[in-house]
């Protein structure tokens, strides 16, 4: 049985150590392929900052554990407890932590002084990890929002939880374990102070939370009973000579909590940082990914607008039906070029009019209706156009006016294939699992063709007016 558990234990701990080698990897790959322009990287300092941090916690074996609780349940004084010395403040007053506090602790085979064989193996099989321990300042019902919101951040970044109460757990506390429990990191639910109670009664109040109160939340196992800070009665004779009895703190009854720590890292430390980091990172790349799209789709924007308009200019000006068309090919075709360096999506020339191609396909009936509105009124604009020398101006009007409507659709209808181009580049250069036709509707559905028009129109006639005001001024 012995011999199996221990294949079993090394079989685990090679899979963490795979684990752990993979976290590493993937996280060393998001950073070094993060492809973010220095503007891009603005604002998101933080975001980038913490996986450098998490890269080094992994490098390093960091295991961090986290004391949370109401305030004066004895956080503080538990973690001291654990390393043996008075690293964090403590004090009777509520709220004596103040700001987020961290230290090293190193597990020796001191720490366990003349421990079982067991926990001598363990503690050197564990010695590889380093151990931080955090202090936080405590919950209360006072600013609740504001610490909840912090509580919440430095459990996601943990990898273990130390709840502290100190007898019964209240309603307050029920509801922050709720909350860290969402969280997903693995709790300990220290029942701290237990000197406070007579041997009977901390039973009893041990069995109430670990049956009824905590049942859904926790197992008995992850609940352990301490006193960090006991005060043991003791009789001093004062300097009359007169024998008083007196309170002092006592030597910390903490092994319980040591020891369920020691379990927890040695059966799965380096899975828990493997997997702590990992969901960290998919968070983290998620909110890069997501800026970058962000900031690429500003710019894509602008392109696609100015393409739009260059294209609707083109049109309105150029005479001849064949050229309209095959100038307007061109210059979508320069659009999606410029699309794909935008979204580093290498692209030839011949790749681009094949992608025109398919969208100008998928647009089907309304690639068609653009076409039949070009070759109308392309036809109309060109006896207009050219008879406009003839007739001094007098046809200039309806000219305009033609070719605007003419050039406008035309820009429509680039607008359009830039932003199918985008979402496609966008999806790394895929139509995603329903195809293009259903990227091209949901495109088309979206876009308010009215108002594009109406302000290509705008933009047009504004820009026409300017080309031709020099001519009526010779
Ligand atoms: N009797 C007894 N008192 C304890 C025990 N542990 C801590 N205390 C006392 O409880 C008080 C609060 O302890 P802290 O460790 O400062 O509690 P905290 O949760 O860190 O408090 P804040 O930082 O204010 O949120 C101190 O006076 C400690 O001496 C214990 O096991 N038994
Ligand atoms: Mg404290």
């Amino acid at each position: 049985m012995d011999d199996w558990q221990a294949t079993i234990d090394s079989l685990n701990r090679w899979q963490a150590e795979i684990n752990y080698q993979k976290a590493q990897e993937s996280l060393r790959h998001v950073l070094l392929n993060l492809d973010l322009k220095e503007e891009e990287k603005r604002g998101l300092e933080a975001e980038i900052e913490r996986l450098q941090l998490i890269l080094q916690k992994l490098e390093n074996s960091v295991v961090q554990i986290a004391a949370f609780g109401m305030v004066g349940k004895g956080k503080s004084s538990v973690l001291n407890a654990l390393i043996g010395e008075e690293i964090f403040a403590t004090g009777p007053l509520h709220g004596v932590t103040r700001d987020i506090k961290q230290t090293n602790w190193r597990l020796t085979t001191e720490t366990f002084g003349e421990g079982s064989g067991n926990i001598q193996r363990l503690v050197r099989e564990t010695e590889e990890v380093q151990i931080q321990l955090i202090d936080t300042p405590g919950i209360d019902e006072i600013n609740g929002e504001a610490r909840e919101k912090l509580a919440k951040e430095i459990a996601s970044q943990v990898d273990l939880i130390l709840f502290v109460i100190a007898g019964d757990i209240t309603r307050v506390e029920y509801q922050a374990l709720c909350q860290l429990r969402e969280v997903g990191k693995p709790i300990i639910l220290v029942f701290n102070k237990i000197d406070q109670y007579p041997l009977a009664d901390r039973q009893e109040i041990y069995e109430t939370i670990s049956n009824v109160r905590v049942k859904q939340l926790l197992s008995p196992d992850e609940i352990v009973m301490v006193a960090a800070s006991p005060l043991v009665t003791m009789a001093v004779k004062d300097s009359t000579g007169k024998i008083r009895i007196v309170k002092k703190r006592g030597k910390p009854q903490i092994e319980p909590l040591r020891q369920k720590i020691l379990e927890i890292l040695y059966r799965e430390g380096k899975s828990l940082v493997a997997l702590n980091a990992m969901l960290s990172v998919g968070e983290i790349n998620q909110k890069l990914v997501q800026q970058k799209l962000l900031y690429r789709d500003k710019i894509a924007e602008r392109i696609i607008q100015k393409t739009a308009l260059t294209k609707a200019t083109a049109i309105a000006l150029n005479p001849v039906t064949a050229i309209d068309l095959f100038t307007g090919a061109l210059i979508d075709v320069a659009m999606i070029l410029n699309l794909s360096q935008l979204y580093h999506i290498p692209m030839t020339k011949e790749g681009a009019i094949q992608l025109l191609q398919k969208i100008a396909f998928t647009l089907g009936g309304i690639s068609l209706s653009d076409i039949l509105v070009t070759l109308g009124l392309s036809s109309l604009k060109g006896i207009l156009g050219i008879a406009s020398p003839v007739s001094g101006g007098l046809s200039l009007l309806p000219y305009t006016s033609v070719a605007i409507t003419q050039g406008a659709v035309a820009g429509v209808s680039t607008y359009t294939i830039g932003q199918i181009t985008k979402v496609y580049l966008a999806k790394g250069a895929s139509w995603g699992e329903n195809g293009p036709l259903a990227v091209v509707e949901n495109i088309i559905n979206s876009l308010d063709e009215t108002s594009i028009l109406h302000r290509l129109k705008g933009e047009l006639r504004a820009k026409l007016l300017r080309k031709r005001s020099p001519k009526r001024q010779s």
